[in-house]
């Protein structure tokens, strides 16, 4: 498992290694046709500080759980850098799991870009948002709040008003949305983490038996979400 599309940005055809020897491609002529695909951010390990090797098992306990129970579907981990070091975590914990590589891999690039840029169609995209569902803020979540444009807070608006953490939502994107029309985007899935900076609210002060319980919470909740989206 050296799934990352670290070649994604080097190579048209976006080919991904996913063994020794062996390869899958994705991206629009992708393999198995379009299968529905989940790409997500790692909640919490950012703005959140949450501790990464924490985060990284707790990604590989869900992931693992979830693909084992949904078929034909398939799940996307997502980070700006190559040297993110979550998304080594989770390689490296995924291929000791020996998690299906073409159900899980991982993708070096923008969320916001993920056809476009790198080729890879995810109909279903998550974002790591705040208790508000507030544009703004930096991170991901003011990233995909901008690329989507106004129309993803006004239909946020319409299915909640706020969020508590461990928990999802899901909002359909109206096909004016560039993020619909240029990435194919269908639904973002806002997803609330446990927060261990003392600067932002409900800070958990490093009770990472709480915060582990929250994290395995958002993920259970978000994948739960992507299921009833593509059922
Ligand atoms: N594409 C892909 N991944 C990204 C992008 C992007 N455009 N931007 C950031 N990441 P964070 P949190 C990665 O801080 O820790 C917000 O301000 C990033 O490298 O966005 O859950 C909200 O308003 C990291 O791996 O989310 C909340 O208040 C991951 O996304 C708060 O921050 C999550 O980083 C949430 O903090």
């Amino acid at each position: 498992f050296s799934s990352n599309s670290d070649k994604a940005n080097l190579e048209p055809m976006n080919v991904e290694t996913i063994s020794e020897g062996s390869t899958v491609s994705h991206g629009d002529n992708a393999f198995m046709g379009d299968v529905p695909t989940l790409a997500f951010p790692s909640i919490s390990t950012s703005d959140f500080q949450f501790d990464h090797e924490k985060a990284a098992e707790i990604i590989v306990e869900k992931v693992a759980e979830f693909s084992n129970k949904l078929v034909n579907v398939r799940f996307v981990l997502v980070d700006l850098s190559r040297g993110s070091k979550i998304l080594s975590l989770v390689k490296a914990k995924a291929a000791k799991k020996h998690l299906d590589p073409r159900k899980f891999f991982t993708h070096v690039g923008d969320i916001t870009c993920l056809r476009s840029k790198g080729g890879l169609h995810c109909a279903v995209i998550a974002n790591a948002a705040n208790w508000r569902l507030k544009p703004g803020g930096g991170g991901v979540n003011a990233a995909i709040f901008k690329a989507a444009g106004p129309a993803l807070e006004s239909a946020t608006k319409e299915r909640a008003e706020l969020l508590l953490p461990g928990n999802a939502v899901a909002v359909p994107l109206p096909s004016s949305s560039p993020l619909f029309t240029r990435e194919g985007v269908t639904h973002v899935i806002h997803v609330l983490g446990p927060n261990m900076n003392p600067q932002r609210p409900d800070c958990l002060n490093n009770d990472y038996n709480k915060g582990c319980k929250i994290l395995r919470e958002a993920y259970t909740s978000l994948f739960e979400t992507f299921a009833s989206i593509v059922r």
